[in-house]
């Protein structure tokens, strides 16, 4: 097959994913695995949707909002799942998190986590795709409004201290599930007594899931705020797990960017400054993340101080987040430069030559097309073309070879995980769109 029809080929499979994943206005990961509207999920494939079908992406963002915590110490809170339809092949699901629909908190049963707030990053590149005014019209106030609440529930809640670094409260929340970052504060909750039946066992290997002693304490966890009513301050003064993950403070940094310009767009300046003035905050604090061991930015234990000075990707998200200083700028770059000479396929969840290193397993070594592309984007707008285009080349490779699944092998480039994977069809439809348009390969985002 020549490179045309490849991407022919290619672009119709992508459509077709997510064509298949569509729940009527809002798109499911992937087929039983995950049978409901994931939220960081549902920003990346927006920008999927936009390539072929505008009116349809900005829906993914109105269903997710329909989610959206509206009163409360909680107000502004979009979960990490919205449960639009019941389904049974999913463990947590909504008869677990204490979050049914009330009317007055929530319109939707949802969790009571959230997740990595990349969503106005995702509408900022969305108008820049395709800027038909109607559409745009319609559909932009009621999106940044929600988001704007969003951001305020995330400083508010979680940086109660005004430290500049939010803190997570369960390793969901982080996306990247079971990094091993995560090991050392999750070894200090207690792990939950009661009986449940996970689900995600019945879809997947056990040999790329996380283990039994990760459920029992994500369990713990789920039941501990649902059990303090999911009140944010006790979470704040005594939650078992509080965590300042980088990868949470750099998306939420480059969303809060994106956010002020779409809140000087709409003249909401007020918010707009308030926006700056918390990025201005993180910019302070972020050295704090800083691991000279590691020449890499990493995420701490909020409760003891200390440092989780493990080799994730997490860390270089922090060009994307426009958060690195400018002393640390030519170490990291160098470490990733050392990670790119030691797997086949980039870029690996956690450094391969670390003894948590697991190629298969669930974020403990496995590839995310998603995070690879938001880092080669953060590393060109940086100056590090080079870096960046090689990471863009890489995930190229891993689409033609494997297709769109959930997550890839570092040193196979095998599929694994869930197949048809949404986000994924999602990314290659994004970067396909912005190499056809000459934005190749990441100015399209650059202004947001
Ligand atoms: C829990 C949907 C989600 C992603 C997460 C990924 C995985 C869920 C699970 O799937 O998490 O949220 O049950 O394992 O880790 O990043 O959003 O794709």
């Amino acid at each position: 097959m020549n490179t045309s029809r490849n991407t022919d080929h290619l672009l119709a499979q992508a459509q077709q994913t997510l064509k298949t994943n569509d729940r009527g206005g809002y798109t499911v990961p992937t087929a039983n695995l995950y049978p409901f509207q994931w939220n960081w999920d549902a920003g990346v494939t927006a920008l999927g949707w936009m390539t072929f079908d505008p009116q349809r992406a900005w829906d993914e963002f109105h269903h997710l909002l329909k989610g959206q915590w509206i009163s409360g110490p909680n107000d502004g809170l979009i979960p990490h799942i919205i449960f639009h339809q019941p389904s049974d092949s999913y463990f947590p699901g909504p008869d677990q998190w204490g979050c049914l629909a009330d009317g007055t908190v929530r319109r939707v049963a949802t969790t009571s986590i959230s997740q990595p707030p990349l969503h106005a990053t995702m509408v900022r590149a969305m108008l820049q795709m395709h800027s038909d005014a109607a559409i745009t019209q319609r559909n932009l106030q009621p999106i940044v409004q929600g988001l704007v609440r969003h951001h305020r529930w995330w400083y508010r809640c979680r940086d109660p201290h005004n430290t500049g670094l939010v803190f997570s409260i369960h390793p969901w929340e982080s996306g990247m599930d079971n990094s091993p970052a995560w090991d050392v504060p999750l070894a200090k909750v207690p792990p939950a007594t009661r009986a449940y039946t996970r689900k995600d066992l019945g879809h997947i290997d056990n040999s790329m899931r996380p283990t039994q002693a990760f459920y029992d304490r994500a369990v713990y966890l789920l039941d501990f705020n649902r059990e303090v009513d999911f009140d944010p301050q006790r979470i704040a003064d005594s939650g078992p797990y509080r965590v300042n993950d980088v990868c949470i403070i750099s998306i939420l940094n480059r969303a809060s960017h994106s956010l002020a310009g779409l809140c000087d767009q709409l003249g909401l300046h007020e918010d707009a400054a308030f926006l700056r003035a918390r990025c201005a905050l993180t910019q302070k604090a972020i050295g704090a993340l800083w691991s000279d061991a590691l020449g890499q930015y990493v995420s701490r234990d909020c409760i003891t101080g200390q440092l989780l000075e493990l080799p994730t990707h997490a860390g270089f998200l922090t060009w994307y987040g426009k958060l690195v200083l400018p002393e640390h700028d030519a170490i990291q770059h160098a470490t990733l430069s050392a990670w790119l000479q030691e797997t086949p396929y980039a870029l690996p969840s956690t450094r391969s030559t670390c003894s948590q290193f697991e190629p298969a397993r669930y974020w403990r070594g496995p590839i995310w097309q998603h995070l690879t592309t938001l880092i080669a984007e953060g590393l060109e707008r940086c100056g590090h073309t080079a870096l960046g285009t090689r990471l863009h080349q890489s995930t190229e490779v891993l689409f033609a070879k494997s297709g769109f699944c959930e997550y890839y092998h570092p040193l196979t480039g095998e599929g694994l995980g869930g197949s048809n994977f949404s986000w994924t069809a999602a990314t290659y439809l994004f970067w396909n769109h912005l190499n056809t348009h000459g934005q190749h390969p990441a100015s399209g985002l650059r202004a947001a």
